[in-house]
């Protein structure tokens, strides 16, 4: 299993047992591990721990997506309900935040997250984490998901005493395979971890396979899971994919670039979610090193980039489009007015960033 430090481990555990509300936090615009994590979390901490624990969003998750918390979860959206956030939070003495390095991923909660006095965690599996906001941090970035360093910690937790050298055998996840608490803890974890690996197909460790496979033996049915993520979308979704790769795909050198304007939005009637696995299609090509992708929001532009091994996605990000993220997984922003004059623009900067970030 995954060594996690000790004296984290016990005093994240003093925090718990010390708390009576917890905020469990997620980043904006949150993604399946996001969902799996923080869903996770409060999970156990009500089930298991008996605490006030409540799934807290700056924004709601894409519809294909809410699944993955559970029903019997609470989830506060800010976007939707900000005055019950801000109470939730004011009334924590606990803020635990998974799936993002530090609170500025937050966005509009930050203020709020950094005035509150209540001990602060962090666990999550990106690079740079922001030490000084947190009291406690359990950081890995040789992880598949924070859905999998969430699961060692739980583990850990559970066990009392985490080791290397002990035998999976000797530690169940959770006290009782039987206990539907941690069957939906489980499918939790199990649903973060496959789309932040995009089931199974980058940042697998060995870790990774050996939580896959606890959580198979607990009872987890990953067929029906899959068939939440994966086989449950609307058929716009298969047309759209049709026309951008026939219409939108730009090959540029190595690079692969589509671009989806609100104008396609509004003709494929896309949702939130809905456009999630696009930009790995073209690393498909044997050529193509480098895929970008760019939807069209309010006065700005979200960009995707994957990469295959040996070229960083992350660098790109970070140089040209005010992200971050994995080395061949990472994201940001092209905002309009500031980096480009018009939305128009937008195919153009990509070909000169993508020029010079590749000469
Ligand atoms: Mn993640």
């Amino acid at each position: 299993m995954l060594s996690i430090r000790q004296d984290s481990l016990l005093r994240f555990q003093a925090l718990i047992d010390g708390a009576t509300r917890i905020t469990v936090l997620g980043h904006t615009h949150p993604d399946g591990d996001a969902l799996g994590c923080t869903g996770a979390l409060a999970g156990y901490l009500r089930e298991v721990r008996g605490k006030e624990a409540a799934v807290v969003l700056p924004d709601t998750p894409a519809d294909n997506l809410r699944f993955i918390v559970p029903p019997s979860c609470p989830l506060l959206c800010y976007d939707k309900e900000p005055q019950a956030v801000l109470d939730w939070i004011a009334g924590s003495n606990l803020i635990v935040l998974l799936d993002c390095n530090g609170f500025s991923r937050t966005e509009a909660l930050e203020p709020f997250l950094t005035a509150s006095k209540a001990p602060k965690v962090l666990i999550d599996h990106h690079l740079n984490p922001q030490v000084q906001s947190f009291n406690v941090i359990f950081s890995t970035p040789d992880i598949s998901s924070a859905s999998e360093l969430l699961f060692w910690v739980l583990k850990s937790l559970e066990g009392n005493v985490p080791s290397v050298t002990e035998k999976i055998a000797d530690v169940p996840f959770g006290t009782s395979p039987s206990s539907p608490a941690y069957l939906t803890i489980g499918t939790c974890l199990l649903a973060g971890m496959t789309t932040d690996t995009n089931n199974f197909a980058n940042s697998v460790f060995p870790s990774t396979l050996q939580m896959a496979s606890e959580l198979l033996a607990l009872g987890v049915d990953r067929d029906a899971l899959l068939l939440q993520l994966y086989s449950s979308y609307r058929e716009n979704r298969v047309r759209l994919f049709g026309h951008m790769q026939e219409q939108e795909l730009r090959i540029l050198g190595c690079a692969a670039c589509m671009i989806l304007t609100r104008e396609l939005q509004q003709r494929f009637d896309v949702r939130e979610g809905e456009t999630e696995g696009l930009v790995n299609v073209p690393l498909s090509i044997a050529d193509v090193r480098l895929s970008i992708f760019l939807k069209e929001d309010d006065r700005h532009f979200r960009v995707s980039i994957r990469s295959k091994k040996g070229t960083s996605a992350q660098q790109l990000a970070m140089q040209y489009f005010h992200g971050g993220g994995h080395e061949n997984a990472a994201g940001g922003k092209l905002f309009i007015g500031q980096d480009i004059a018009r939305a128009d623009e937008a195919a153009a900067y990509v070909e000169s960033a993508l020029k010079s970030f590749l000469s």
